[in-house]
């Protein structure tokens, strides 16, 4: 009986903890304006105190999310951050992501691990090409999205084309929850179209916020003045058309990822950015069921399972450590509690867990489904690993992406050591993967989805290992790996050639994707691997 007690005990606060919990990620096209409201949301829910750029001068703060000296070299983001945050009672965990095509590998990862999405949308652009792709990623796994139009302060398309924007450029429906009143210079805030009123705004220097001042009817007179005729008229006309024949919010189709919620603001200019945040946590969904090779495990389900979706190393330069990133997707995680990794098979003490905001880490005791927790535990984990206490299961669905760019790493000075534990800690986390040319010298072939990583491997190995060294572009495209260890390989035509992966798996590196074709039609019993089978 009393067992039955404690138990009943335990469901009980394992409900309330999930019930409380989301976990978001903010995804776009580059320059959107992610960072920007990732900083001010913080500033807004008070889990920071003065909102930093994400570009400024050398003095000024940086953005909480772009953390890696890169990225604020760059003042672009290369690299998921996790944050996490109380507010009204629920705990928030938002993952800002990178926008550029290169990185997006990172971001994909980040989409496993949320519940919903914050889609930004820069006023003056529409819908833009990375957002397109990121939507489908969406659409496929079903996550509820909630849209912020940003860069109202700025030259902006008419509201009304942006939502038909989104509504033919996405297939899916548009439901604007407010309104912009005017734009650029002319931008003075947002109308609440449910609630009936008014949130007008001031431009405040630095980035400061001030309460806008709250109006409850439009035809307040004092409204008028503030937003001055024309504006107004305009305002009043596209509202018009909105409310006969805009698409009225929805919960059920926002959920079912649907409909589209459609917020207004500026996130530089600190206008519409409340209500956004109410919103956030207001309608995004709670964690939701995941699927595994056992059918769908429930948050609420009491032993604990969860995932590594992101590995990320040196994130504090005291430590120096690596940290796998998990999404915990069901029942409690305890401290020091004994995991099993189910590609390994042998229990693991997380006896060193964390749980992030940005750079910054504290140590967890414990978390629930629908938390983002960090892992320090060298080299004991993969990306795609699934961790749990109980009998086995695995989550499938961390995607993955072929390799598409070539470069040969060359060290420029005797820092051996360091440069192959440099280049294995970041091929650990993802960023690339590392191939060795048979009989060839010793110099390491990295292969990346985008370009731009490249640049990203030798800055770090600079900055996180103390390495000079340059990676000059090989002529390669694509990799493959031989589903056979024994089997001969025949002689390689064209730019081919063989090489062995840091577990010392064989591949053929070819020159295009042409090559591959032909070598499989010409080879067909050399069966080979778009992706090295997880050790
Ligand atoms: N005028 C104006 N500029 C903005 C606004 N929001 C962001 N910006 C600027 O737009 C630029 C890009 O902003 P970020 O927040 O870095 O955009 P991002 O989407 O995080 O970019 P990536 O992470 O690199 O894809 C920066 O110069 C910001 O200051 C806005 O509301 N108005
Ligand atoms: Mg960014």
């Amino acid at each position: 009986m009393a067992v039955d007690q404690s138990d009943a005990l335990i469901s009980n606060e394992l409900e309330r903890e999930v019930a409380r919990r989301r976990t978001f990620a903010i995804i776009s096209h580059p320059d959107a304006g992610k960072t920007t409201l990732t900083e001010k949301l913080l500033l807004y829910a008070g889990a920071i105190e003065l909102a930093g750029a994400v570009r400024g001068r050398k003095a000024r703060r940086h953005a909480t999310s772009d953390w890696m000296a890169l990225e604020q070299e760059r003042g672009i983001s290369i690299t998921a951050a996790a944050l996490e945050f109380e507010l009204d009672g629920r705990r928030m965990a938002l993952l800002d992501t990178p926008g550029h095509k290169d990185f997006s590998e990172d971001t994909y990862r980040a989409l496993i691990a949320a519940d919903s999405v914050v889609m930004v949308i820069d006023a003056a652009n529409g819908v833009e090409e990375q957002t397109r792709k990121l939507f489908e990623v969406c659409r496929r796994h079903r996550l509820p999205i909630l849209t912020f139009i940003n860069k109202l302060d700025r030259p902006a398309r008419d509201p009304l084309e942006l939502l038909d924007d989104l509504e033919r450029t996405l297939g899916i429906a548009a439901a604007p929850v407010n309104w912009p009143v005017g734009s650029a210079d002319a931008f003075r805030g947002v109308y609440d179209i449910d609630r009936r009123h008014l949130l007008l705004y001031e431009r405040e220097a630095q980035g400061q916020f001030r309460a806008p001042v709250d109006i409850a009817a439009l035809d307040d007179p004092a409204a008028l003045a503030l937003i001055g005729d024309t504006v107004y008229a305009h305002f009043i006309e596209s509202l018009e058309v909105i409310r006969a024949a805009g698409t009225a919010y929805d919960v059920t189709e926002y959920r079912a990822g649907r409909q589209t919620p459609v917020f207004f603001g500026s996130a530089l200019t600190n206008f519409g950015l409340e209500p956004f945040l109410r919103a956030i946590v207001e309608l995004a969904p709670p964690p939701q069921p995941r699927l595994s090779d056992l059918g769908l495990v429930s948050p609420t389900d009491e032993r604990f399972t969860g995932f590594v979706f992101k590995i990320q190393a040196n994130m504090d330069p005291r430590h120096r450590d690596r940290v796998a990133f998990v999404r915990v997707c069901s029942g409690r995680f305890t401290k020091d509690m004994a995991l099993v990794n189910s590609r390994i098979g042998r229990p693991i003490r997380a006896s060193r867990a964390y749980r992030f905001f940005g750079r910054e880490r504290e140590t967890v005791s414990d978390a629930y489904a629908g938390d983002i927790v960090g892992l320090v535990n060298p080299g004991q984990f993969a990306i795609g690993d699934t961790l749990h206490t109980g009998a086995p299961v695995r989550f499938s669905g961390v995607p993955r992406f072929p390799a598409e760019h070539f470069g040969r790493a060359r060290l420029q000075d005797t820092r051996y050591k360091q440069f192959d534990e440099g280049l294995r800690q970041l091929e650990e986390e993802g960023l690339m993967q590392l191939f060795y040319v048979d009989g060839g010298r010793r110099e390491p072939i990295v292969a990346v989805v985008g370009a731009l990583q490249l640049d990203v491997i030798t800055s770090r190995l600079r900055t996180e290992y103390g390495v000079d060294a340059q990676i000059e572009t090989a002529s390669f495209t694509a990799a493959r790996w031989v589903a056979e260890p024994a089997i001969r390989i025949p002689p390689l035509g064209g730019g081919a050639v063989v090489a062995r992966d840091r577990l010392d798996r064989r591949a053929i590196l070819f020159a295009s994707e042409w090559e591959v074709q032909y070598f499989e039609r010409q080879h067909p019993e050399v069966a080979l691997l778009a992706e090295s089978t997880t050790s």
